[in-house]
């Protein structure tokens, strides 16, 4: 079993009085109140939780919960202050209030606009309230077509039906969303390793554009040329092409135009790859 130390930050989302206030209440401290107190502004409530990997690792998560006031000019003028640094969303409505369901795709909007998209969770809540449940099939179908990735959860903050697997729910989809994210840069590391050794290993003749391609057949072209712009800016290789001018795309260029390895890239190129790929940061 590996212990991993992550920090999530996840915002609870939805109109006002849907109960969001209400289901972080009834997930940390079991406690549900009738009484009704409009959040003003935003709240911040920490907990750490233990989520477990497939494989059995286990990811020790210390997770800001964000409980927002569901006010649409609020969320407008606090937009990048209230989203930034976001790892996922749970988003409720009032099951007996459809149009707090239809508002739900505005909220992710806002959220995906600032962190460019992460998980979310849909919670219909106060579903102990059967007489006024008012999902029915023309409801079903559209938060399936909205929402094809999504989990929706029926949830009561008053029996607590539905919470803990709500919150658990996004918090895991949150932790694999950043491990993705984590595997990705690390394939990205190795490639740029792989590409600078590949290069410095041919002195000062360098790489045509067309021997790289063929060297890294594997790598999609627009990744490859993305890695080497990448490699270019940060002058670890440079490109060269009779007349061309210098800080040109690699896409825009001949394919006979031959990349050679900088001083500071062959340096990098004889070092090891040292990147590790965990996610660790200070508890
Ligand atoms: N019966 C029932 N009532 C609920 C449930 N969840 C919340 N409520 C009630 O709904 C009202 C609004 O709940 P809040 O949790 O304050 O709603 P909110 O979404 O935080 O509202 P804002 O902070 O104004 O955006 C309160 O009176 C709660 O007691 C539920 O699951 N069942
Ligand atoms: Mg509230």
């Amino acid at each position: 079993m590996v212990l991993r130390r992550v920090r999530l930050k996840v915002v609870v989302v939805g109109e006002r009085a849907v109960g969001k206030t209400s289901l972080i209440q009834k997930y940390m401290r079991n406690h549900f109140s009738p009484e009704y107190k409009g959040t003003l502004g935003v709240q911040m409530h920490p907990v750490e939780v233990e989520v477990p990997l497939d494989g059995g690792d286990v990811v020790l998560a210390k997770v800001a919960i964000f409980d927002l006031m569901g006010e649409h000019a609020a969320r407008e003028s606090f937009r990048d202050a209230i989203f930034y640094g976001t790892h996922g969303v749970l988003a409720v409505c009032d099951a007996g209030r459809t149009e707090t369901l239809y508002a739900i795709p505005d909220w992710i909007r806002a959220a995906a606009v600032v962190t460019g998209g992460v998980p979310f969770t849909i919670a219909l809540n106060k579903v102990d309230r059967s007489s006024s449940i008012g999902i029915g099939e023309a409801e079903t179908s559209w938060l399936r077509q909205q929402f094809p990735l999504s989990p929706v959860i029926l949830t009561s903050a008053m029996t607590g039906q539905g919470v803990e697997e709500a919150f658990h729910g996004i918090f895991a989809r949150a932790v694999a969303a950043r491990i993705d994210a984590e595997k990705a840069r690390h394939r990205a590391n190795l490639l740029r390793h792989e590409i600078l050794v590949f290069i410095s290993a041919r002195e000062g003749l360098g790489a045509s554009k067309t021997e790289l391609f063929s060297r890294f057949r594997d790598v999609p072209p627009a990744q490859l040329m993305q890695e080497l712009d990448y490699l270019i800016r940060l002058e670890l290789l440079a490109l060269e092409a009779e007349g061309s001018k210098p800080f040109v795309q690699t896409a825009s260029m001949p394919a006979s135009a031959r990349c050679r390895i900088t001083p500071a890239g062959r340096k990098l190129a004889e070092s090891p790859s040292t990147d590790e790929m965990v996610i660790e940061e200070p508890s």
